[in-house]
């Protein structure tokens, strides 16, 4: 079930309690380590919770005008690179194949909750604030961000939803939200500050357990009229303080206004929706916090999961697609050379196997790229057909935690994190 009202003050308490009860149950059964939470951290938790219900809930507005599909998308969106989902823009895995290991800006998915704002970098700024801070906080321009020791680091950004349209047609379970195949994914080279340095620089004390960044698009509106307000999820602390990046450049290249110039949240590993773009401001606090990205949305609901769904999700899963195209034709008896690519939200790709007849047999497939975490690897197959007629190809990927994709996901309400082998229709001609 997917709550719609999230105005309604009861509701929103409740769910914000049972939040909060289960994160410290993870915390105590020590679940959450992988994120680098430690035991000390617990006690903060502990004394915040009493806090929880005193936290505003209110998103109730006036509902605005719903936005024309995919007019909010600056750059140009050719049909052979591109396929437009409402206000976003998949990438069409095939065309990745003429694609180095970064994917160029021209090809990359674009998930906007509403339009591409268009920002001035000479006047923006970020003002970081709360009472996870000592003092007033501090506000940050480009300037103050590129005169940090800068980090450079590749990464992919990938949308939680991504291959949700496999749980209808491989699945036969409809669920809610864009219906991508695998393309709401890409690897870029991010260059940009730590948020450790900027949140440091602010006065971070060590009662924060939460961070807010909040981005300057306009406030998102659901389909029954409710204004949830700006897009803005809360970071743990913890996970803030290791890899995030403040982004100013992309390719390097200045970030460019899809993606979320001038300047973006980078979080390594983690669902799109934690990589805020279009940075306004970020609010550090000493209470956990809460929006509808991380109780509403981004959280597993459904028949497998308890009424207040998962914990809040934070590491993508693991997934491979081949580059090429849905239902392609490729001759008989002639050398083929299949290729795709693999990535996992935990540890890196170890291994990927490659069945050319539909499951039966695997082969494993050779990796051209050197096992990163954050980011994808390349590999290749060769594969000679014989048979002709109507067959599937299948990539299953082992990650270096011993996860390999299974035959299918659990089925959750809004179809996020799907992980599950896909089959790829070709035929033999
Ligand atoms: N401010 C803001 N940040 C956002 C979004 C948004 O709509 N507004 N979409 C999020 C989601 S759901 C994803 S998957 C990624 C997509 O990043 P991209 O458009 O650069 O590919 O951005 C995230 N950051
Ligand atoms: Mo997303």
């Amino acid at each position: 079930m997917i709550p719609t009202d999230v105005s309604e003050t009861a509701d929103a308490t409740t769910d914000e309690a049972a939040y909060d009860r289960r994160r410290l149950r993870q915390w105590l059964a020590g679940r959450a380590r992988a994120d680098g939470v430690e035991r000390r951290d617990l006690l903060r938790m502990l004394a915040a919770t009493g806090l929880v219900a005193g936290l505003p809930t209110a998103f109730a507005a006036p509902a605005r005008a719903a936005v024309p599909a995919a007019a909010g998308i600056v750059k140009p969106l050719p049909e052979e690179w591109f396929t437009v989902r409402g206000t976003n823009a998949e990438a069409n895995f095939a065309s990745f194949a003429d694609t180095g290991h970064h994917t160029p800006v021209s090809r990359f998915f674009v998930r906007n909750h509403t339009t591409t704002p268009q920002l001035d970098a000479d006047t923006w700024n970020m003002r970081v604030w709360g009472d996870g801070l000592a003092g007033g906080g501090r506000s940050f321009t480009l300037d103050d961000l590129t005169s940090l020791p800068a980090t450079t680091r590749s990464a992919f950004v990938e949308c939680a939803g991504n291959g949700r349209s496999f749980f209808t047609s491989q699945q036969g379970r409809s669920v809610s939200g864009t219906a991508w195949t695998l393309g709401a994914i890409g690897s870029a080279r991010w260059r940009g500050a730590r948020l450790a340095d900027v949140l440091r620089l602010a006065g971070l004390r060590r009662a924060a357990v939460d961070v807010l960044p909040r981005g300057l698009d306009g406030d998102y509106v659901t389909a029954d009229g409710t204004n949830l307000g700006r897009v803005r999820r809360p970071l743990p602390v913890t996970k803030a303080l290791d890899d995030v990046l403040l982004a100013y450049e992309m390719n390097g290249e200045p970030l460019p206004p899809d993606h979320g110039a001038p300047v973006r949240l980078i979080v390594p590993s983690w669902i799109g929706i934690a990589s805020i773009k279009w940075v306004g401001d970020i609010q550090v606090s000493a209470e956990p916090l809460f929006s509808p990205w991380n109780t509403d949305f981004y959280r597993l609901f459904g028949d497998a999961y308890p009424p207040e769904g998962s914990a809040p999700l934070s590491r993508q899963t693991l997934k491979s697609a081949f580059e090429l195209p849905w239902n392609a034709r490729l001759a008989a008896r002639t050398g083929h050379r299949l290729t795709g690519r693999s990535w996992s939200g935990s540890g890196t790709v170890a291994r990927v196997d490659v069945s050319t007849d539909a499951g039966r047999s695997w082969r494993r497939a050779r990796l051209h790229d050197a096992a990163r975490r954050a980011d994808w690897v390349r590999w290749s197959l060769p594969w000679r057909p014989t048979v002709t007629g109507p067959t599937a190809l299948l990539a299953r990927a082992t990650d270096t935690t011993g996860h390999t994709q299974p035959t299918t996901t659990a089925y959750n309400t809004q179809g996020y994190l799907f992980d599950a082998v896909v089959r790829h229709p070709v035929t033999v001609t």
